[in-house]
């Protein structure tokens, strides 16, 4: 493998945290670039955050954010965008409605033997064969095993306790105060948007790389 393959978590409209962040990371020509999903929605300027990504090639992986932008912008269903959303709907161009077109569900480097996706796996299926929403969405198992939203089974475990791989997954989706690494897995949502921090994880060195968010700008 050349170069560094760079996964970057939950960026959600942050472009200055992101912005600063790229320009700590010194890229060089042959480092590839993951986003892992919610480039859009909540923070201040969804059009940017998509726009840095353009212009560094960045490998963008889908998020539920996006999954639902597209989908309402199929279908005209408002049931798969909130009202708050609608301003990032209106930003968008059709050069960044492509961007959001060409997302793919996940990305695996068989060299490193890990594979990147925005929500998370669920135990005991074959990893390819897991439809979007679940790959998007999971957060936490419920008693019965399903998967589901943190908020839908408060207190239930995390996908990634369950995970063992391999291969290795580098996760975002599960917005945390810190890293959640455990020996088959790395959550990078590190809350940006809410005023925590963008986190980028860095292969094969295994080294994270922080920007504090510049205030809370969703709760
Ligand atoms: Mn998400």
């Amino acid at each position: 493998m050349n170069g560094r393959l760079i996964a970057i978590g939950d960026i959600h409209g942050c472009h200055a945290e992101f912005a600063e962040l790229l320009e700590r990371l010194e890229l060089a020509q042959d480092d590839r670039l993951i986003l892992l999903g919610d480039l859009v929605n909540r923070g201040p300027d969804s059009a940017k955050v998509i726009e840095l990504a353009r212009e560094h090639r960045a490998l963008s992986l889908l998020g539920n954010h996006e999954l639902r932008l597209l989908k309402y912008r199929r279908t005209g269903d408002r049931k798969y965008i909130k009202e708050s959303e609608l301003a990032t709907y209106a930003q968008l161009r059709d050069e960044d409605w492509k961007y959001l077109e060409g997302m793919t569900l996940t990305f695996e480097e068989p060299e490193l033997n890990t594979v990147f996706v925005h929500g998370g796996f669920l135990p005991g299926i074959p990893w390819q064969k897991q439809p979007a929403e679940i790959v998007t969405r999971i957060q936490v198992i419920d008693r019965e095993g399903r998967p589901c939203k943190r908020s839908d089974a408060p207190g239930a475990p995390s996908w990634a306790d369950f995970w063992s791989g391999p291969p290795f997954v580098v996760y975002g989706h599960t917005s945390r105060p810190e890293i959640y690494k455990l020996k088959w897995s790395v959550g990078i949502d590190t809350s940006c948007c809410m005023g925590g921090s963008l986190t980028a994880y860095i292969l094969p060195e295994k080294r994270f790389v922080q920007v504090r968010a510049r205030q809370r700008y969703w709760s």
